[in-house]
């Protein structure tokens, strides 16, 4: 999964960047980090297997940039990152930064970013529609077109316009519109707002179409993640917090991509593959390996907690607790998968 940290300068972008993805690297334009999304069942499986290699599924956060100012426009540099990760944060500033002109304003930058958004798509579909006409290509692909440029001049981002399985496909793999990805807006509060009750509220994650909302200080959150591990637990305990913000956040962002995880598991690796709910063993089996998607026959399935009480696969299979599915079997989240086919 790749994330764009997007914000106003002096929002925290980086702050909260180091706070999420703690030692990445800075590029020559953007910084990359990746980090592990924890998984217990990862750790489970690795327990009992004694693997030659334990891999987690990974996100790759990027500090993008947005503009040089509120309200002001993109540089074609960071649009053309935006438009390539699965899912944007922004991070709007809530603290006094004395380097800034003015006191934290979250409704506004909040506002400005998302109208910025819907301008440029606006802009994209408009040269679209004429394009199109022009060149008399009537159908579905004007038609949707035209059915999201009448949604954003309503003022409401692509997000939550629901399309269906055909519209999408008639607009086409290769258009990405800005206000149609995901998007975390996260407001970096200062230390006191942080800690003042009044505010507990807004840490909560907040859901809506498409579209979550969340508070997190990103100084306490980029020292946390700088600490070791040991230090970590007794300082954010200290805090009541329970766990560091960036694990709040990846539950957040599995959730509104819709996001499980099947697992597999064996003496060379134990591994978690993230995919869409609803995904089926075929196409599951295509994340592992193109040849395994090609060739499959079946996947045999087991559930880590039946391993941990039989201790083994071969006991697993005697008591009739591996499971036969078929190549259009609904993967479920912590499937344990043993995918067998022919090539
Ligand atoms: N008080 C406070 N200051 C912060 C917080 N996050 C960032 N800052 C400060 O704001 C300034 C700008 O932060 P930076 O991450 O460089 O912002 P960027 O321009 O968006 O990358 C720095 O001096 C940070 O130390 C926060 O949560 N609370
Ligand atoms: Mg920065």
């Amino acid at each position: 999964m790749r994330v764009g940290i997007v914000g106003y300068p002096g929002s925290g972008k980086s702050t909260v960047f180091s706070a999420l993805a703690p030692g990445g690297k800075a590029d020559q334009k953007v910084s990359f980090g990746n980090i592990k999304v924890p998984d217990a069942r990862v750790e489970g499986l690795a327990a009992i297997f004694h693997p030659k290699k334990t891999t987690f599924a990974e996100i790759t956060f990027m500090d993008v940039g947005s503009a040089g100012k509120v309200g002001g426009a993109f540089s074609p540099d960071v649009l053309q990152t935006m438009r390539n990760v699965d899912l944007l944060v922004h991070v709007v500033r809530g603290f006094d930064n004395p380097t800034l002109p003015t006191p934290p304003d979250p409704i506004r930058d909040e506002k400005a970013f998302n109208d910025e958004l819907l301008l440029l798509d606006l802009g994209v579909l408009e040269k679209r529609v004429e394009r199109m006409k022009k060149e008399r290509k009537l159908g579905a692909e004007l038609d949707v077109t035209q059915k999201c440029l009448s949604h954003l001049e309503g003022g409401e981002p692509l997000r939550t316009l629901v399309l269906t399985e055909e519209e999408q496909k008639a607009l086409g793999p290769g258009i990405q519109l800005l206000s149609q990805s995901p998007l975390i807006t996260l407001y970096n509060l200062s230390e006191q707002a942080w800690s003042d009750a009044a505010n507990a509220g807004l840490r909560e994650v907040k859901r809506g179409k498409q579209a979550v909302s969340m508070a997190i200080c990103g100084a306490i959150e980029a020292e946390i993640a700088a600490m070791p591990t040991e230090e970590q637990k007794d300082f954010l305990d200290g805090l009541g917090l329970g766990e560091p913000a960036r694990n709040v956040f990846i539950r957040a962002a599995y959730e509104m991509l819709d996001l499980i995880s099947f697992l597999t598991a064996g003496p060379d690796e134990c591994r978690a593959w993230p995919i869409r709910r609803g995904t089926v063993a075929r196409k599951a089996a295509g994340k592992v390996h193109s040849d395994i998607e090609r060739g499959f026959i079946r996947a045999e399935i087991y559930r880590l907690e039946d391993l941990r009480e039989a201790k083994t696969e071969a006991a697993l299979k005697s008591q009739g607790k591996i499971r036969v599915e078929g190549k259009e079997y609904v993967m479920h989240d912590g499937d344990v998968v043993n995918f067998r086919f022919n090539v």
